[in-house]
């Protein structure tokens, strides 16, 4: 027996993840695959309205570790929600970021990297990674509104990228550089890697 997939599109800011993410969706829908998208954090939870502010309110501090708790317990707001959706309704889900950036970004304000994996240890592993790559992170500061939300910031993104990187070797991890491409390329080529899987996955969910 075969269940919908877990796919996650994963990237530094900027790197045209929602727009990637919603040519995924049509593509989906176009092939018959009945599909979800999953946007985290999450920012209509409880848990996700407090993110929103601290993101996008410079004055609002928390701690690092608070700030990364918060993160993960997003993930697990949906846990039941994603699991339903992939086994109950046959649903594919899409995730636009996920327990990686949970942990690159954390990682890379200088928590110790096990630490940061630790709270999601439990979340399903997504059956197919998508990475948006940029040679060079200088290369999206320039889009508008950059600079806007906490993190936006190029040396800091330089980190983030060094803390994504580790996870390269995962299963299922696919880089796709960006840089330089049009928004079509790139969906081709996102689409050519999650195609194989749109008509099921082994029934067995791995997890964190
Ligand atoms: N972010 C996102 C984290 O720091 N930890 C997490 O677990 C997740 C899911 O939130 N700069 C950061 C990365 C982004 C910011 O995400 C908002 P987006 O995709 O720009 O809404």
């Amino acid at each position: 027996m075969a269940r919908a997939p877990l796919i996650a599109i994963e990237g530094l800011d900027r790197t045209g993840k929602t727009t990637q993410t919603s040519k995924l969706l049509s593509h989906l829908t176009s092939s018959k695959v009945k599909n979800r998208l999953i946007k985290f954090p999450d920012r209509t939870t409880p848990i996700g309205q407090l993110i929103n502010k601290y993101l996008t309110d410079k004055q609002f501090e928390l701690s690092d570790q608070s700030a990364h708790l918060l993160f993960s317990a997003n993930r697990w707001e949906l846990y039941t929600e994603i699991i339903n959706s992939l086994t109950k309704e046959s649903t594919a889900v899409v995730l636009d970021r996920y327990v990686y950036s949970g942990v690159a970004y954390s990682a890379a304000k200088g928590l110790d990297f096990q630490w940061c994996l630790n709270p999601d240890v439990g979340m399903p592993k997504p059956d197919v990674t998508i990475f948006l790559k940029l040679k060079d992170s200088k290369a999206t500061s320039k889009r508008e509104g950059y600079g806007d939300e906490r993190y936006e910031v190029v040396e800091f993104q330089d980190k983030v990228r060094f803390q994504f990187e580790k996870f390269e070797n995962e299963s299922n991890w696919h880089d796709i550089y960006v840089d330089g491409k049009g928004i079509e390329e790139v969906e081709r080529e996102i689409w050519s890697v999650i195609e194989p899987y749109i008509n099921g996955v082994e029934e067995d969910l791995h997890k964190f």
